[in-house]
């Protein structure tokens, strides 16, 4: 019969003591360890980047600098500093930037999460800093893991809620992912050495748990898996998540595969306008009797001159046609469609602009309320022979949720530039 503890023995790592997790004792998975580690470290080195750069790319697209209506974050200052004109080839640019954006951000989901999980012991270390050297790396790392919590976060309720945060998501997507960067290279200088010394000289399953190794509990639990299965469930669930996403690039049948987000399932309806639709007329208030009626007309300035152009008159103008795809921020994209209509650089002609001048041009849709009412495009894509003030969709008019009476369609582009419903083009000043 024993009663209380026995004197002499040691408690501290006596099973269903407690322990505060500042004690190294209180981590007790057997698969924390160097070699863990450094595999999902490496991976996110390579995701990461890969993420930032089309990212910053994703922001160049917009043409932020061109007019403030195009731009979300007009207080950014020197972190524009590498924006440049966006191009209109190759016309599926955006598509794969972003698509390759959001897709492999959620990919790396599980990656992120693992790694975290493998190096939360050293979140409660303590004392919270033993010099000041110390003291600003773990400063930098909690700028580190707050910046990717924060960046992951923002990116998947943008897309899953539909613009959850309605115009200032770009600006905290944006500085996040400059502070999250920043503490992110910092983070890659001081361990990508010891982490690629680590997958050389380590061998996962075989390693001799090194337990002068921080991350190696000093008093693990039985395994219940190997790392390398471990590493096979994180792997694995990337998989799935890859498996249900990437399919809303692509037209059905693919599309149905991407059942964990929107725009991915069914087309809506079939026919001519059965593609991918954003907001629909009726979501962004469009009062039909506006656009299907007669009254509605396209007024065209620039130099001093305005046009008031009926559809019909539209029609009688010189038609073109483009192949060409709808490519949303949200990553997702529908493959060429067939798009009928006037040349932007025709309409740049009516009011002056010889051929080869075509200037910016800002262009305003009827609809009164919201961020994408409104968008100004550069000179390049203006005077792109495909860029069309489109009247048609796949050899019929364009149908309402489409932006009837017409819609702005450039290659390249990102699906914001594209305005529906337009009811004003001015050329030259913006
Ligand atoms: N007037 C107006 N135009 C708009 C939008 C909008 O909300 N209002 N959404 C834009 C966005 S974000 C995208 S992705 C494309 C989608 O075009 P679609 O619905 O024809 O596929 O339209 C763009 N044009
Ligand atoms: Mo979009």
């Amino acid at each position: 019969m024993v009663r209380g503890p026995v004197r002499g023995v040691s408690r501290s790592y006596g099973r269903g003591m407690p322990r505060s997790p500042s004690s190294p004792a209180f981590w007790r998975s057997p698969l924390r360890g160097p070699w863990f580690t450094s595999v999902l470290g490496v991976v996110l080195l390579g995701g990461i980047t890969v993420l930032f750069v089309t990212g910053l790319v994703s922001y160049a697209a917009y043409n932020p600098n061109l007019s403030p209506v195009n731009d979300m974050t007009p207080d950014k200052g020197l972190l524009g500093f590498y924006l440049f004109s966006w191009p209109t080839n190759p016309s599926w640019l955006y598509r794969l930037t972003q698509g390759v954006h959001v897709t492999l951000g959620i990919t790396l989901i599980p990656v992120l999460l693992a790694k975290l999980w493998s190096v939360v012991p050293k979140l409660f270390t303590l004392p919270p800093a033993r010099s000041l050297a110390h003291a600003l790396e773990r400063i930098s790392l909690l700028l580190l893991v707050g910046g990717a919590l924060f960046e992951f976060t923002t990116g998947v309720l943008n897309v899953q809620l539909d613009y959850i945060f309605p115009g200032s998501f770009y600006p905290l997507h944006f500085y996040g992912a400059w502070v999250f960067f920043a503490a992110f290279v910092a983070h890659a200088v001081l361990r990508v050495p010891m982490a690629l010394r680590n997958l050389r000289h380590l061998r996962d399953e075989d390693q001799r748990p090194r337990t002068d190794d921080e991350l190696v509990a000093p008093d693990p639990a039985p395994p219940t898996v190997s790392r390398r299965g471990a590493l096979g469930v994180v792997g694995g669930g990337s998989l799935l998540l890859f498996a249900t996403t990437a399919g809303r690039s692509f037209d059905a049948p693919l599309r149905e595969t991407a059942v964990l987000v929107p725009h991915g399932g069914p087309e809506p309806g079939g026919g001519p306008g059965g593609f991918q639709i954003n907001k629909t007329a009726e979501a962004v208030g469009i009062d039909m009797r506006e656009t299907t009626g007669e009254t509605w007309r396209l007024l065209v300035e620039g130099r001093g001159r305005t046009l008031r152009l009926s559809r019909d008159e539209l029609l009688k103008l010189p038609l073109h046609s483009a192949a060409l795809p709808i490519a949303c921020v949200e990553g997702w994209s529908t493959s060429d469609q067939w798009w009928r209509g006037v040349r932007l650089r025709d309409l740049a002609a009516l009011v002056g602009y010889e051929e080869g001048t075509a200037p910016d041009v800002l262009v305003e849709s009827l609809q009164r309320h919201g961020a994408f009412r409104h968008a100004a495009l550069r000179y390049n894509q203006v005077r792109d022979p495909r860029s069309l003030l489109a009247l048609f969709a796949n050899g019929e008019d364009l149908t309402p949720d489409h932006g009837y009476p017409a819609r702005i369609i450039v290659p390249a582009a990102p699906g914001v530039l594209n305005t529906k419903w337009v009811a004003r083009m001015t050329f030259g000043e913006l």
